[in-house]
């Protein structure tokens, strides 16, 4: 018989080399126990009826689905019973939740992102960051730019896949077993052969995106393979095994000026900052419409916003060079 590692067994491994706490083990067990939870419940959606809208709207104005509701459920009733957590900042919640004020973590998640692909039973993503409370001293901003997560992850549901970035030691990939059990640690190099590199964006949208994007698109689009599954932990799952880039610039150029998005669509915390995290992990980069580095952005709020430009690196330090020009004509 052959028998794996689990996620837990590489994760006990990895705090006792460090000489780390086992506070970091529990939240990762309460994280991992939520998204068994939620892959346990969308597996049987359809059958359950509950794959339909819920009749409310989030924060962002975005009809809400029942499996947004029970995924969110799910992942609260976790971080509480770690006891681990102070506050979480949640997609679904438009206030930051308190949690635990003797708790060490802050967590920034979406229990469920990827909305679109709830009704057909398609891959959607649960992703997090963590940050640490200060330690020494006071606390200054329990809002942190991805740089300063100490980990951030995400579960492809319900495929039973889940990658982990931990700071300064790499990212890592997990496989669900029979006993669903995440097992298997593989460490994730984003590949440099340019072979099965692959570009991810809304194409819908590519002619609302600044002109110096279109160009780039234009000049690069037949090099690559091109997908897009329209949630963002299965569109950057691909992107970190067969290296490339996943984007979603900034609209600027919308026929109807009021569907612009000058600041991008996706979420900084707990979607941007955590792909931005695993990317540099696993030695991408990502940036956002300026060519700012994502990690560097210090949130303002709980669901500010972001374009987001990541993947292999010669691609994202590529883009920055049309990212830098003002409005140039579309070729
Ligand atoms: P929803 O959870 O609101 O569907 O958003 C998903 C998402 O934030 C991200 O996971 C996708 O990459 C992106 O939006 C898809 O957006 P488009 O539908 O505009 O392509």
């Amino acid at each position: 018989m052959h028998f794996e590692e689990t996620v837990m067994g590489f994760l006990l491994d990895h705090q006792e080399r460090h000489h780390r706490t086992h506070h970091f083990l529990i939240l990762m067990d309460a994280l991992i126990s939520a998204a068994k939870h939620i892959e346990h419940f969308y597996l049987t959606g359809a059958l359950k009826g509950n794959t339909g809208l819920a009749g409310s709207v989030n924060v962002q104005g975005e009809d809400v689905f029942r499996m947004d509701q029970i995924a969110q459920e799910i992942t609260i009733h976790h971080l509480r019973t770690s006891r681990r957590v102070i506050y979480a900042v949640s997609e679904e919640s438009e206030e930051i939740v308190p949690i635990n004020p003797d708790g060490r973590y802050f967590v920034y998640f979406d229990p469920l992102d990827g909305s679109s692909n709830v009704p057909h039973g398609l891959p959607v993503g649960f992703m997090f960051g963590v940050a640490r409370k200060s330690l020494e001293g006071e606390e200054d901003n329990h809002l942190r730019a991805g740089k300063d997560y100490i980990a951030a992850g995400m579960f492809v549901i319900p495929t039973g896949t889940f990658t982990l970035a931990l700071k300064d030691a790499g990212a890592w990939r997990f496989h669900l077993d029979e006993t669903m059990e995440f097992v298997r640690p593989t460490r994730i190099l984003l590949p440099e052969n340019r072979k099965n590199w692959e570009l991810s964006f809304n194409s819908a949208n590519r002619h609302a995106y600044s002109k110096g994007v279109q160009n780039w698109i234009t000049n690069n689009e037949s090099k690559y393979a091109f997908r897009y599954i329209g949630a963002l932990a299965a569109d950057f799952h691909r992107t970190l095994s067969n290296g490339g880039m996943f984007m979603y610039p900034a609209i600027v150029n919308h026929p109807d000026p009021r569907k612009n998005r000058p600041e991008g669509k996706l979420r900084l915390m707990y979607e941007a900052s955590v792909v931005a995290f695993i990317c540099s992990e696993a030695g991408g980069a990502a940036i956002g419409e300026t060519g700012n580095p994502i990690l560097n952005v210090q949130p303002k709020g709980p669901h500010q916003r972001s374009a987001l430009y990541v993947g292999s690196k010669p691609l994202v330090e590529d883009i920055t060079q049309s990212l830098a020009i003002p409005n140039p004509p579309v070729q």
